[in-house]
């Protein structure tokens, strides 16, 4: 009988697979595996449920045969200069976006950037503020008036403390049953968090990720880390230009939730928002309806090129 796993890392050429009674299995890929009509370079991903087959190959190892369909993935251009597009991590329930005002810096524009990537993907999203115990009076004013905005859009958000575990223990619930993605710059604490989540584990902290130190087009993978608290969460190294892969101009305003709940009441239903009159979102705008920042990175995002896009490093 084939046998059903979960592919927590893949090296391109090996594969570590959770089989369903726990146990971990080094495999190898079918030659050729069906690509779902996506031009990627990578068949299957962390995330992704595989089926082996019965027989091992002539080397005595498991083999991957088939994947089971995705509810979502995760995509990014595999390097500057292909087209081919990279799977970084499939079935996701749920991305946590760590936030951090300094040190390291998160602009806004990258938070947007990021939360436009996820709806895209149709991956929910929370912001989790980190190192809340660094902070002024005036910072946490500043990140209370951050909250109030994105939690209106209808973001959940949180302020924790990876460092002291100050309200991570919630996460531990919601994390349970799922596949989580952990993300954010370099140094905003996502490893602390990991281990806070799960005191078991001891991922190196306060390491200048992998992504910093290789050459621009090598390629990193993602790793899903099993939590013994229940389910899982994944890594994502260097994750450049997340998803904005030749996004359609004529949907981008459709992953701004704000926006996305007025466009109806535009005069003309092909409105773009940026100059055409009798806009919602632009009246909107003006009666401070709708955050400026916001509305400034939809500008840039339908401005650029998606070449611009390519070359530009959002993961900083
Ligand atoms: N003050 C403070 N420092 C933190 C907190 N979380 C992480 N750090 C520190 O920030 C640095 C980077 O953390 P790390 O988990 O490696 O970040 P990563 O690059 O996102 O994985 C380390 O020196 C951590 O000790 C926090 O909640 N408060
Ligand atoms: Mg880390
Ligand atoms: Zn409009």
């Amino acid at each position: 009988m084939s046998e059903k796993g979960k592919v927590l890392k893949s090296t391109g050429k090996w594969y570590i697979v959770e089989l369903n009674d726990g146990s971990i299995v080094n495999c190898r890929i079918r030659g050729k595996m069906r690509l779902d009509g996506l031009r990627t370079t990578n068949p299957v991903s962390v995330g992704d449920v595989v089926i082996l087959s019965e027989k091992e190959d002539e080397e005595g190892n498991r083999v991957i045969d088939d994947f089971e369909n995705r509810r979502n993935y995760i995509v990014r251009k595999s390097t500057n200069l292909s087209h081919q597009k990279q799977i970084i991590a499939a079935n996701i329930d749920r991305a946590y976006l760590l936030v951090t005002t300094h040190s390291p810096d998160t602009h806004l524009a990258f938070i947007d950037r990021f939360l436009v990537a996820a709806e895209s993907f149709r991956i929910p999203t929370t912001l989790l503020f980190n190192k809340i115990d660094q902070y002024s009076e005036d910072d946490l004013e500043y990140i209370d008036a951050l909250i109030y905005m994105y939690e209106g859009i209808g973001y959940p958000c949180h302020k924790v403390s990876a460092l002291n575990k100050d309200n991570v223990d919630f996460l531990k619930n919601e994390i349970k049953d799922n596949q989580v993605v952990i993300s954010g710059h370099s140094g905003v604490g996502k490893s602390t968090l990991v281990n806070a989540i799960d005191s078991k584990m001891n991922i190196r902290t306060g390491e200048i990720s992998e992504s910093h130190l290789q050459g621009k087009h090598t390629t990193t993978f993602a790793e899903m880390h099993k939590l013994t608290t229940g389910g899982y969460i994944i890594d994502t190294p260097g994750i450049r230009a997340f998803g904005i892969i030749g996004m359609d101009k004529t949907v981008i305003s459709h992953y701004f939730p704000e926006m996305r709940r007025l466009m109806d009441q535009c005069k003309f239903n092909n409105c773009q928002h940026i100059n055409e009159p009798k806009c919602a979102v632009k009246e909107a705008l003006e009666n401070e309806q709708l955050d400026e920042s916001r509305y400034m990175t939809y500008v840039q995002l339908m401005e650029e090129d998606e070449n611009d896009i390519h070359r530009k490093n959002i993961y900083g």
